[in-house]
């Protein structure tokens, strides 16, 4: 009788708990090398699972009483393109967000059908590498309920987020405002697209119609002026390859705070 069929013939014969404990004490062959694989892949475990349940936990969320009275407008106050003047003319009617890329159903939606999707309310404290903070409450659809509806690939990796703006003019456009997230903050229940600032539509200045706000991270990864969201499984070819228009500049691509 084999090893396995006779720890069968121990469980499937109806004998009490401590014969089948027994059986498989009995069964156990002390192998040193098995047991360190084990114990490594025990361990790896366990540093996995930390560091998914540390990039899973929320951020502080605050008080309405907390909001800062004066909110610092950073970066680009107001893409100056006319395709967004035109936009912004037109209240923002004609401008569409498109998500596309490693997506089953790519889609372009209007602001109306975004503010029509349940929206999630948190108030948080944005921090910018600048050394400033500012506690604001932001309102929008977690990016994650638009993945669920577009369907997303297999191979998708990372989120791209495309912005209006130039905030350096260069001939390649390679100034153009850019950031991305992997697919653990793009489903972190505190990422949302916003569309409204302090109960307010969003300004021009904090990123009207559309800003990304991606909580457990600094400032510069908090998109403003969506335009497009690209999901892919590799940013290396977009610009300076960093993923973002920041680190393209050397800052770090996962700014954890
Ligand atoms: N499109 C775009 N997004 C951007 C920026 C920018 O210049 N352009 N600046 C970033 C930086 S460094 C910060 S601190 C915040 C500032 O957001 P606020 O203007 O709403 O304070 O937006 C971030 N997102
Ligand atoms: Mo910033």
């Amino acid at each position: 009788m084999t090893r396995l069929t006779r720890r069968r013939f121990l469980i499937g014969s109806g004998l009490g708990a401590g014969a089948v404990a027994l059986g498989g004490c009995d069964l156990l062959e002390p192998n040193e090398q098995t047991q360190a694989v084990l114990r490594s892949a025990e361990t790896l475990t366990m540093k996995l699972q930390r560091l998914l349940q540390g990039r899973g936990a929320l951020a502080r969320e605050y008080l309405e009483a907390d909001i800062s009275p004066t909110f610092r407008v950073n970066g680009t106050s107001a893409p100056d393109s006319d395709e967004y003047a035109r936009l912004l003319e037109g209240k923002f009617a004609d401008w569409r967000l498109r998500i596309d890329g490693l997506v089953e159903r790519p889609q372009a939606f209007s602001l109306a059908e975004l503010k029509a999707l349940p929206a999630r309310t948190q108030i948080t404290r944005h921090d910018c590498v600048e050394g400033w903070s500012a506690i604001g409450k932001w309102t929008g659809v977690p990016l994650g309920a638009l993945f669920t509806a577009v369907g997303i690939k297999p191979s998708a990796r990372y989120v791209v987020f495309h912005c209006a703006d130039e905030l350096e003019k260069t001939l390649d456009g390679s100034g153009r405002y850019y950031e991305s997230v992997d697919l653990i903050d793009a489903f972190h229940p505190q990422t949302i697209l916003a569309y409204a600032m302090n109960g307010q539509d969003l300004s021009v200045g904090h990123g009207a119609p559309l800003r990304l706000r991606v909580e457990r991270q600094l400032g510069y990864k908090q998109a403003k002026y969506l335009m497009r969201i690209e999901v892919v499984d590799s940013f290396a070819s977009f610009w300076g390859g960093g993923g973002g228009y920041w680190e393209d500049r050397g800052y770090e691509w996962y700014a954890g705070i």
